[in-house]
């Protein structure tokens, strides 16, 4: 199919968007019974409710359009036979088969992938089981109790969240830790409570050379050698990696090195042995549970048409709100306080894939990319932030999470988080209209002077975006759904826009920076020409004041 540029089907968008402006969503509900029918879907128990988004069926039929044209299926389907869609890395994009469960062979250069992925996931299995029973244990005989893993981004983020997310499939006797910044603070803080003869730590790094995780595990290396002596780092370390020489070189034992592929990137890898520590946390059983939820996702994404697909329709209510309407953020609020790391985590998801501004063949992206995604967990939001999702003037719209059940039997509480949830949305939707504040007020007594004066403070505009996620628990498999669920809704947005979803070179220069600087931010003394822009000279004598203000 001919790709028709954005900007032309937007023509057409646009001229939907000025329909939906004279009608609002309270008018679009009282006119239609249906309405909650018509705009939600639900598959691999998920439902999606997406009614109180300003859409109507043309609306959607024409963002349907948009897929098709934008070579969504082929591209999709490109991504899963294996092609090098990361286009300006040369690389294949298979994350998807980290997770398969079919007997069906999934090719990259010709070679099935699957014995590979088979064979890691069983050193996995062992490696976990063993630390868990006890059979695998520190330098002098004692059981492990607590795991650092030391890694950042798509090293740290994917486990970190979802072991926080699965907590209630972990064991209180084995604590798993997350270390990522360079920042000292992070790893001491960490090493403060530990017994060097019970920790096992993990370095996670694909490339093994990242500066931060370098950092932090040699500064890891010298506090076990410090307690227990240089001969024992070999029994407390293991690396996750696609570099064995480098973690070999740093005194891995080579049979303690969790492999992974070219083709898998940084922040699509929990699936591969970058959730090792998720698989101690909480056992490979329910490690591959939450494969499993995530290949049940997959499954639906390759197989079903555009209009049921609810990473599709995730991704073309984005478009629509972010080259249409021009809403530049996008708030995830999960009602479920483990997923408090989800936004961040979908942050680097969505960020780091779609934060572009070049097309794949090099030109400059003429429309609005990735969205701003930020967001913290309900109701504590609504306490905070929630003011100007309701009265500001930026139009954000939200995806709200849920769990129909709850991990704990604590009545009232899911109850009472159920209903903050669905008050939300509908608060967003209905708003309060000037009538009906001064109608209250009125009612609470106020005289006329008193109700005009308060009035417009208490208008709430409403008609304000929002999709509500409603799953059945928060367990492995519906985690493993969730984030599946949300890197095709990112994945479909980077085909509409054209962009590639799977490299970041926006990371690069700081980066670069950062190592020019080290030896001017160290070397107090040396008289330098200045090779800096002045505010960077600035801030390095400010620096230096403030050091020997310290006595440094
Ligand atoms: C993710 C990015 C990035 C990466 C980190 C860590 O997609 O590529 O977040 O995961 O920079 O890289 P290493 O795993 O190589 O240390």
């Amino acid at each position: 199919m001919t790709r028709i540029p954005l900007e032309t089907a937007l023509d057409e968008l646009i001229e939907h968007k000025k329909r939906m402006g004279r009608i609002s969503m309270r008018h679009m509900f009282s006119s239609d019974a249906d309405r909650f029918k018509t705009f939600s879907a639900s598959a691999c128990d998920i439902l999606i409710d997406y009614s109180k988004n300003r859409v109507d069926t043309d609306v959607m039929s024409s963002l349907f359009a948009l897929a098709r044209s934008s070579s969504v299926e082929e591209k999709r389907n490109a991504m899963w036979a294996g092609e090098r869609i990361n286009s300006t890395e040369n690389r294949a994009v298979l994350h998807m088969a980290l997770r398969y469960q079919g007997d069906k062979p999934v090719k990259f250069d010709g070679r099935d992938v699957m014995g590979d992925v088979r064979q890691v996931l069983g050193v996995i299995r062992e490696f976990s089981e063993n630390v868990r029973n006890g059979t695998i244990t520190g330098s002098s005989g004692e059981k492990i109790t607590d795991i650092v893993n030391i890694g950042i981004g798509g090293s740290d983020l994917g486990p970190a969240m979802v072991t926080r997310a699965l907590s209630p499939f972990g064991r209180k006797d084995l604590r798993v830790h997350f270390v990522s910044n360079v920042d000292g603070a992070d790893i001491a803080d960490t090493l403060a409570g530990l017994n060097p003869a019970r920790t096992l730590f993990i370095i996670a790094s694909k490339t093994f050379t990242t500066d931060e995780t370098m950092t932090n595990a040699a500064s890891a290396r010298q506090w076990l050698a410090d307690k227990l002596g240089e001969g024992a780092v070999i029994a407390h370390f293991v690396a996750v990696s696609t570099n064995i020489a480098a973690c070999i070189n740093f005194g891995i034992n080579e049979n303690r090195i969790f492999g992974f592929w070219d083709w898998v990137g940084g922040r699509y890898s929990v699936w591969s042995s970058i959730g090792l520590p998720v698989a101690l946390a909480i056992g490979y059983e329910n490690f591959t549970a939450f494969l499993a939820g995530a290949a049940e996702m997959d499954r639906h994404f390759l197989e079903t048409a555009l209009e049921s697909n609810l990473p599709v329709i995730l991704a073309l209510l984005g478009v629509w709100h972010r080259n249409v309407w021009g809403f530049s953020t996008q708030a995830i609020l999960p009602y479920d306080q483990r997923l408090a790391r989800f936004p961040a985590y979908l942050q680097q998801l969505d960020m780091e894939s779609n934060g572009k501004s070049t097309q794949l063949d090099g030109s400059a992206a003429t429309l609005g990319t990735g969205p701003i995604v930020w967001g913290e967990p309900g109701t504590n939001g609504q306490h905070a932030f929630y003011q100007l999702i309701h009265q500001g003037t930026d139009i954000i719209p939200c995806d709200f999470l849920l769990a129909a059940n709850p991990q704990e039997d604590m009545s009232p509480h899911h109850a009472k988080l159920v209903a903050n949830c669905f008050a939300q949305s509908q608060a967003l939707m209905l708003g309060k209209t000037i009538d009906e504040v001064r109608a209250e007020l009125v009612a609470d007594g106020l005289s006329v002077e008193q109700t005009e004066q308060l009035a417009p403070h208490k208008v709430f505009p409403g008609n304000r975006p929002s999709t509500t996620l409603l799953y059945r628990q928060l367990d492995p498999a519906t985690l493993g759904k969730l984030i599946a669920l949300y890197e095709h809704k990112t994945f479909v947005q980077g085909v509409i826009w054209n962009i590639n979803s799977f490299d970041q070179w926006g990371v690069e220069l700081g980066k670069q920076l950062a190592k020019n600087l080290l030896p001017a931010v160290q070397n107090k003394t040396a008289r330098r020409k200045a090779a800096n822009d002045a505010s960077t000279e600035g801030l390095l004598s400010s620096y230096r004041r403030f050091q020997e203000k310290q006595g440094k």
